[in-house]
Formats: structure tokens, sequence, C-alpha cells
């Protein structure tokens, strides 16, 4: 025979139970349980989820790197249920962190239609590790990722270009 007390315990908990679990399944958004939806769409891209994940970045660029110079790429963006994402405004900065300087020309983005962007102009003058920071505005709201290019090459650095 179990002890009065280690019965009017277990009489607690299931009183505990029946009063919280009922509880915690109502909660319990099936919403916040669904797989996101994020799904790389090409497997040559770099794929990425923006800071607040709203979106899904894959960039398309050659070799999955980028070089010193001029360099053009495309970018593709799908929400979060997997929906190409339409009227976007998308700006690209390239950014040299450990150096804390960006790029002296402006990447040109356009909207090609179906959730793809393709970004030009994206003219990197020297060796090293670079981002590229994205900034993503669509209806009010905004949301970043940062692509990382550790070893961006040349065969000639561009350094010299920058201000003393
Ligand atoms: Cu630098």
């Amino acid at each position: 025979m179990p002890a009065p007390t280690a019965l009017k315990f277990a009489a607690v908990l299931s009183v505990i139970a029946a009063v919280f679990i009922p509880f915690a399944v109502f909660a319990f958004d099936p919403a916040d349980a669904e797989p996101q939806h994020h799904t790389k769409h090409y497997e040559q891209s770099i794929f990425k989820m923006t800071d607040k994940g709203r979106y899904s970045v894959e960039v398309m660029v050659k070799d999955k790197s980028l070089k010193v110079g001029v360099n053009s790429f495309e970018i593709i963006l799908h929400d979060k249920d997997d929906k190409d994402v339409v009227g976007a405004e998308v700006e690209v900065v390239p950014w040299m962190p450990e150096m804390g300087h960006g790029v002296f020309e402006k990447p040109v983005v356009k909207e090609r239609g179906g959730g793809v962007y393709s970004v030009e102009n994206v003219v990197l003058i020297m060796e090293g590790r670079w981002e590229l920071r994205l900034n993503i505005r669509k209806s009010g709201t905004e949301d970043n990722v940062t692509f990382d290019f550790p070893d961006v090459k040349s065969s000639a650095s561009m350094h010299f270009l920058l201000p003393k």
C-alpha cells in the first residue's frame, strides 16, 4: 500500500495535469509547428535566410565566388510560404568587415520577375574577405541578410584606389 502522502501527491499531480494540459494543447498553434517552407530552388546557389526569417535568399554567382573587379549575379527571393517575392526593393552593399570600407560604385539592382533580381556593377576593389550586405524592403517591412565571401581573389589588387 502506498503511503497516504504519496496518494495525495499523486492526486494533486492529476489535478494539475487535468487543469493545465488542455491549455497547453490549445496554446499550441499548429502554425508554429509547421516546418519552415524555405527550400533551396537552385543547386548552384548560395542559400541563406534573412535575419528575421521573412525571406530565403539565393545568390546565383559563378563558381559561388566573387572576384576583384566587376561582378554581376542574380538574387532569388522567396517568402516563408516559398512563394516568389515580387516588388521588393533590394539594396546590395559590398563591405570589407576587417578593413571597414565598402566600394565607390553603387551596385545596380533590377527586378526580373518571378522573384529574380539581377545585381550588376558590384565592383570589388581588393582581395580579401568581403561581405554582401542585403537589405530587402517590401510593404513597409524590412529584413537583412549578409553573405560572406572569405577569400575574394584577383591577379592585381586595386587597394591603391582607396582614398588616403
Ligand atoms: Cu580593403
